[in-house]
């Protein structure tokens, strides 16, 4: 690719997003001497942690596994300060990779991406953008974020709210100061779990309207020593290795998950009396809870978990009426993603924090000055929308994609999506998705999973150029088969129960198909299985000449 064609908004590849998944692509395929460019719709890199800015954000996996593994320079030359970093933190490493790479003068900043279509003729890809910006791609590589697209429920009343209106997946660059202000808070999944204790210790008065009650774990979050520091370092390589051949990509170095003391789970809580789980509450607290093996298999084990769960609950939270309030009932632990929080339980000890569990009587509306229940009305000056995202899928379908015969991806995807490893799509040649739906992405610590598929993309377009292919697509087959293996590995798992409602089932978003996405098989399993595919001359795959 010439100079002159690739200002003239032609180029080898285009990448959408600049998050971590976007930012390592760049340099992965520059490196292989590439033209490439990544559209992004934020000002900056980060993704994520551009967009997360909320009170009390931070990643729940320690920040010495949640970091690329890519560069041993990096690696060693950075150092994390907590064990889980704060969302400011994470950021600054995002920006750091963005200096230390280069990468900012192959994105462009403030620019949404709004279609892209496939031309058969010529075998690439016309991607159009918001500012009227036009580029063509042989390669179209969607790095678009699982969880970047923020949901904002319909609630009847919404606009006539006078106060000041946020969602924990944009908050304002600048903070917000919630001294002597009054707050509301709608949901209480991770976002919302994380930004409650942090907003209840300066607001006048929060108050928390809760639809599920979470099972939520602590952080035991604290900073990282030198020394601890030296030994991860001295380590890395048969730490990241590790990871790579998990379950989950995350070994829990010198922690355990969550930063918690965590053994793998074993034995039957089936075969436990109550006393002896009287006393394992006793001595382990909430991760007593998750010790048994039996719990992600067995409904009734899972139950008494559930149990145990409950009976913590209420050893913390002072009066019973707001523990019986904050006990999850009528779903399985294990069916949503594991939350992890800091003294949560606790800030419903406070004198200016108030409860409002949903389930005795829903939200009707929200008024010019708070929000109308069947409970009564809830008064409150700033209203904070924790309601999660449009997950996995939100981000793609949000940019007309259209492949083969003009076919737009919202077709192919009506009944839920549908990929090949994740990856592709049949009748999109050329389009390849970062941690798409069908792999393990959100199963997992999303950089190994962002660097495995990084690392398959730049192989695979380095076989198509070495042996003069022009296209790649996943066949009809393969998808089909994919799907019914990512299917069948997730039925029986407490992840499908038919009294799970996850935002992973597509759930928390009023019609969308109620299908499981990501891939449960695990991140080694899964490494393999892409890997074997492209031994075999990326089988499932048409290659094209
Ligand atoms: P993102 O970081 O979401 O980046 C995608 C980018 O694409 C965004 O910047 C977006 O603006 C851009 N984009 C989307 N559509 C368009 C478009 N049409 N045009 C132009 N640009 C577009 N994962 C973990 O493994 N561990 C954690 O501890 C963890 N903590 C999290 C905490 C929060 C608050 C959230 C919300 C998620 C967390 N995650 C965590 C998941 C997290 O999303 C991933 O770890 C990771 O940051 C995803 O990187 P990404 O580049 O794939 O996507
Ligand atoms: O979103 P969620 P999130 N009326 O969908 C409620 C990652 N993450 O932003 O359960 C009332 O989990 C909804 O209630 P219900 C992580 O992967 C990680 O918190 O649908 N309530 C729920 O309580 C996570 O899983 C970290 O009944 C309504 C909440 O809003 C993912 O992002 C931190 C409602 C949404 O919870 C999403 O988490 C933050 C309505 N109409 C995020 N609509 C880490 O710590 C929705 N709700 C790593």
């Amino acid at each position: 690719m010439s100079e002159r064609e690739s200002s003239a908004g032609k180029f080898d590849a285009v990448i959408v997003g600049a998050g971590f998944a976007g930012m390592y692509m760049l340099h992965k395929l520059r490196g292989c001497g590439l033209s490439v460019t990544v559209l992004e719709a934020g000002s900056d890199v980060g993704g994520t942690w551009y967009w997360n800015r909320y009170p009390g954000a931070r990643c729940d996996v320690p920040s010495i596994e949640y970091s690329y593994s890519f560069s041993k320079e990096l690696q060693q030359d950075w150092n994390w300060t907590e064990v889980m970093a704060a969302q400011p933190e994470i950021l600054k490493y995002a920006n750091h990779v963005a200096d230390r790479f280069d990468l900012r003068r192959d994105i462009r900043f403030e620019t949404r991406v709004t279609s892209a279509h496939y031309d058969e003729e010529n075998k690439r890809w016309n991607i159009e953008t918001e500012n009227g910006d036009r580029l063509n791609a042989r390669f179209c590589i969607m790095a678009t974020g699982c969880l970047s697209v923020p949901n904002t429920p319909k609630i009847e009343g919404a606009d006539n709210f006078k106060g000041p209106v946020y969602h924990t997946g944009r908050w304002p660059h600048e903070g917000v100061d919630f001294s002597d202000v009054t707050v509301g808070i709608i949901g209480t999944g991770s976002s919302g779990i994380q930004a409650i204790p942090v907003i209840a210790e300066q607001a006048k008065h929060l108050t928390v309207f809760q639809r599920t009650p979470n099972y939520t774990m602590p952080a035991h979050n604290r900073p990282l020593s030198k020394e601890f520091i030296e030994k991860a370092k001295a380590e890395y390589d048969e730490i990241r290795e590790t990871e790579r051949q998990s379950q989950a990509g995350i070994i829990g170095f010198g922690f355990g998950f969550g930063g918690a003391d965590l053994r793998m789970p074993e034995g039957s809580i089936l075969e436990t009396t109550e006393d002896e789980r009287e006393k394992l509450l006793d001595e382990k607290g909430f991760a007593a809870v998750r010790q048994f093996a039996d719990i992600a298999i067995d409904m009734n084990a899972n139950e008494l978990a559930c149990e145990m769960y409950r009976k913590q609950v209420s050893r913390i939270v002072k009066d019973p009426a707001v523990a019986e309030g904050l006990m999850p009932r009528g779903y399985p632990i294990g069916c949503k993603r594991p939350v992890i929080d800091t003294d949560y339980y606790e800030t419903f000890n406070r004198d200016n924090v108030t409860l409002v569990d949903l389930r005795r009587g829903g939200i009707k509306q929200i008024t010019e000055t708070g929000i109308q229940t069947e409970q009564g009305h809830f008064e409150f000056d700033a209203l904070v929308y924790a309601t999660g995202f449009d997950a996995m899928t939100g981000a793609l379908l949000r940019i007309d994609v259209r492949g083969r015969g003009g076919v737009p991806l919202k077709d192919h995807w009506e009944a839920g999506p549908r990929t090949y490893l994740g990856l592709q799509m049949h009748g999109f040649p050329n389009l390849f998705s970062i941690t798409g739906p069908g792999s393990p992405s959100v199963l997992s610590n999303m950089i190994v999973s962002i660097e495995q598929h990084v690392d398959w993309i730049t192989d695979c377009i380095t076989h198509m150029n070495e042996h003069q292919f022009r296209e790649i697509e996943a066949t009809e087959e393969a998808e089909t088969r994919w799907i019914e293996h990512v299917n069948k590995v997730a039925n029986g798992t407490m992840l499908t129960a038919p009294s799970c409602n996850s935002w992973y089932l597509g759930a928390n978003i009023p019609g969308k198909p109620r299908i499981f996405m990501p891939y449960v098989g695990g991140v080694g399993n899964y490494r393999h299985k892409c890997d074997e595919v492209a031994a075999n001359g990326y089988e499932g795959f048409s290659l094209t000449a």
